[in-house]
C-alpha cells in the first residue's frame, strides 16, 4: 500500500486556502471548472500516445484517440478555424514548435519588444528563440504607450523578416492584424499571432479576430480561455487565410503537416492526454452562453479598474485598456514594482511586478506592477466591486510602510472574498 504523502497534500490544502482568501490580480491566471481539474487530475495522465489520433506508436490509443479528436474539433469551432495541434505542453512548447515548423536558423524575426510588454518566446536573447533566429523588435511609442503601425512598417521594410510576429504578455491594447498584414505581405514575411492572453475574449468576437489575417495562431488555454495549463496551434481557414499573394488553396493542409512534425517529434515526446481532455472540456465550456457574459464581464472589469485608478491619479500605460489586463506605471510615485508587489501581497493582494516601456530599472526591480481580471471575474467579482478592489490597492500603496495599515486591508479582502468561495467557481451550463 503507498503511503499518503501528508507533506504534499498539506501543502496543495495550503495553496487552496491562499488562492481562496486573496485577490488574484495576475493577469496571466485563472480558476478552473471541476470538471476541468478533474480532467486534469485523472487517470488519462497513464497514457502514452505520441502520434496523432489514428495514427499512434503505441497500442491502447482507441479512447484516448476520441478525446484528442473532440479537442481538436471543438477548438476548431471555438474558434471557427481550419486546423487545431491540441499537444503542446505549454505556450512556449507551442511557439517553439511554431518557429520550428516556419523558420530555419538564422532566419529573421521580428516581434514585440519583451522590454515594452512582449514575451520571452518571440526573440528574447535569453531565450531558444533569440538563439536560434536572428531577432529584431518593434515597441511602443513613448508618448502614446502603444504599437504605433506605421513605425512597424518601417522596421519591417528595412529589416525583412521572415516571420512578424505580434501578441503580447503585458500589452492592455488591441492588435491590427488587418494593418499587420498588410505589412507582412509587402515584404514576404509570415505573420503569426500570439493570442495566449486574449485567447478567451478573440474567442468571444470582443476583440480583433486574427484568424482571417494571420498565417499562425498560437495560445496558452489556461488564461482568459480558464484551462487548463496548456498550449495550441491553429491556422485559419484557407479561403480568407491565403498564404502570401499566392493565395494557394490547400496550404493550410500543407502546413499542418510541418506543424503537427514539428510537435512531434519536433520538439515534443508523448502528449499530455489528461491535459488535452481538460482542454476539449475549456473549449466546450467557452461556447456556452454562461462563458460569453463572463468573458464580457473580465473586459468590463478591466476598464472599470483602469478608469477607477486613474481617477485616483495612478498612471496607466497607454491610458486604458482593450482587453483583461493594464500595466500599471509607478515611477512618477517612487515605489518600485517589486516593493508594490509585496506590500500589495501581504494584504493578500496577488500581482506581478513588471516593466514598463522604457524602464530605467532591471527586471527584478521594474517601475510597474500588472493587474488583470480574469481570475476576479471567475470568483464572481463584478464591475462595482473593481472600486473596491482599487481602493484597496491605493491604500496599500500610499501606506506602503505601514504594516498595521496594510494588515488592515488583508482583513477585509479575506472578509470580502470569503461570499465567493472557491468551492462555488462552478463554469456549467
Ligand atoms: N508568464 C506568462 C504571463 O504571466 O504572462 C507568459 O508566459
Amino acid at each position: 500500500m503507498i503511503k499518503q504523502d501528508s507533506i504534499i497534500l498539506k501543502l496543495i490544502a495550503k495553496e487552496k486556502i491562499r488562492q481562496e482568501e486573496g485577490l488574484e490580480l495576475i493577469a496571466s491566471e485563472n480558476f478552473v471548472s471541476a470538471q476541468i481539474a478533474a480532467a486534469t487530475g485523472s487517470i488519462l495522465t497513464n497514457k502514452y500516445a505520441e502520434g496523432l489520433p489514428g495514427k499512434r506508436y503505441y497500442g491502447g490509443c482507441h479512447i484516448v484517440d476520441e478525446v484528442e479528436s473532440l479537442a481538436i474539433e471543438r477548438a476548431k469551432a471555438l474558434f471557427n478555424v481550419d486546423w487545431v495541434n491540441v499537444q503542446p505542453h505549454s505556450g512556449s512548447q507551442a511557439n517553439a514548435a511554431l518557429m520550428m515548423g516556419v523558420l530555419k536558423p538564422g532566419d529573421k524575426i521580428l516581434g514585440f519588444n519583451l522590454a515594452h510588454g512582449g514575451h520571452l518566446t518571440h526573440g528574447s536573447p535569453v531565450n531558444f528563440s533569440g538563439k536560434l533566429y536572428q531577432s529584431f523588435f518593434y515597441g511602443v511609442n513613448r508618448e502614446t504607450g502603444r504599437v504605433e503601425w506605421e513605425e512597424v512598417a518601417q522596421k519591417a521594410r528595412r529589416l525583412q523578416p521572415v516571420m512578424m510576429i505580434c501578441g503580447a504578455s503585458a500589452y492592455s491594447r488591441d492588435w491590427d492584424y488587418v494593418r499587420l498584414r498588410a505589412i507582412a505581405d509587402e515584404i514576404g514575411a509570415f505573420l503569426w499571432a500570439d493570442i495566449a492572453h486574449p485567447a478567451g475574449l478573440i474567442s468571444q468576437g470582443l476583440l480583433n479576430n486574427p484568424f482571417p489575417h494571420c498565417h499562425f495562431v498560437t495560445t496558452t488555454t489556461h488564461k482568459t480561455l480558464r484551462g487548463p495549463r496548456g498550449g495550441m496551434i491553429l491556422m485559419g481557414k484557407d479561403f480568407n487565410n491565403p498564404f502570401g499573394k499566392t493565395n494557394a488553396k490547400g496550404m493550410v493542409q500543407r502546413m499542418s503537416t510541418l506543424l503537427d512534425a514539428a510537435v512531434f517529434p519536433g520538439t515534443q515526446g508523448g502528449p499530455l492526454v489528461h491535459s488535452i481532455a481538460a482542454k476539449a472540456i475549456a473549449c466546450y465550456e467557452a461556447m456556452t452562453s454562461n462563458y460569453k457574459a463572463y468573458a464580457i464581464q473580465v473586459q468590463k472589469n478591466a476598464t472599470v479598474m483602469a478608469q477607477a485608478l486613474m481617477d485616483k491619479g495612478y498612471k496607466i500605460i497607454s491610458d486604458g485598456t482593450d482587453n483583461h489586463l493594464l500595466l500599471l506605471d509607478l515611477s512618477s510615485k517612487n515605489i518600485s514594482g517589486k516593493k508594490a508587489e509585496a506590500a500589495l501581497q501581504k494584504a493578500a493582494i496577488t500581482t506581478n511586478k513588471n516593466l514598463i516601456p522604457f524602464d530605467r530599472t532591471t527586471p527584478q526591480i521594474t517601475s510597474g506592477i500588472r493587474l488583470g481580471t480574469a481570475a476576479i471575474t471567475t470568483r464572481g467579482l463584478v464591475a462595482s466591486d473593481m472600486l473596491l478592489v482599487v481602493e484597496w490597492i491605493d491604500r496599500v500603496l500610499k501606506n506602503i510602510e505601514n504594516e498595521s495599515k496594510i494588515k488592515k486591508v488583508k482583513e477585509e479582502v479575506n472578509k470580502y472574498m470569503s461570499h465567493f468561495p472557491l468551492t462555488m467557481v462552478d463554469h456549467s451550463n
